[in-house]
């Protein structure tokens, strides 16, 4: 993008940017471990290695005053009982926020900081959601039918760290039992917790 002040149209239909810079695909082998049901998990693989969610970004300079923004798109589906999710990070200039808007669909963010706390927030269509400063996040998408497509803004410094989440995930998981969607402690936590 341009270093001077631009303005970029969003699909009415899609919420995709008509212009952007980096697209970047993730798909079932990319969250490889991250899916509580490893069963299930294979099982999907067996199968396509599908897409389960896009990002659009407007492309900045990583520097200090900046700001990234695009898009993410979040694919409905299940992985067992496990909505279709970002692999989630923290930060790695911690101290660092991030702000969502909700353009379409229905989702949750799932939440939490070394201190020990964890939120998971709905995400419904033509909400902001903000993520303070040392919050790790993951999105999910909670629709069965529906693509979960919204903006995001943050500092262009912050950097991902995705390590401490790919070792033992978030404290929560946000699954889909009994036609409801429950949010349940996250077994895995717990074992690498105690490892
Ligand atoms: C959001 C933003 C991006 C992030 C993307 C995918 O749109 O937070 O910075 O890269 O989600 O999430 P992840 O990097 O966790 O796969
Ligand atoms: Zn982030």
């Amino acid at each position: 993008m341009p270093d001077f002040p631009f303005s970029v149209l969003l699909s009415p239909e899609t919420g995709i940017p008509e212009q952007y810079d980096n697209h970047i695909q993730r798909r079932l082998t990319d969250l490889h471990g991250q899916f509580s049901n490893q069963e299930a998990y294979e099982a999907a693989l067996a199968g396509e290695n599908r897409m389960l969610y896009e990002v659009f970004e407007l492309s900045r300079p990583h520097t200090p005053g900046e700001l990234l923004t695009g898009v993410s798109v979040i694919y409905p589906g299940l992985i067992g009982e496990e909505f279709v999710m970002t692999k989630g990070h923290f930060h790695e200039v911690l101290e660092t926020a991030e702000c969502y808007y909700c353009l379409q669909g229905e989702g949750a963010m799932v939440m939490e900081n070394p201190e020990g706390d964890c939120e998971v927030v709905p995400m419904p269509e033509g909400s902001i959601l903000y993520i303070p400063p040392r919050w790790a996040h993951r999105a999910v998408n909670t629709s069965l039918e529906e693509k979960l497509v919204f903006l995001f803004i943050y500092p262009a410094h912050s950097g991902h760290d995705y390590g401490t989440i790919e070792s033992q995930g978030f404290r929560k998981l946000v699954l889909y039992r009994d036609g409801e969607v429950i949010v349940v402690d996250n077994p895995r936590w717990s074992a690498g917790k105690s490892e």
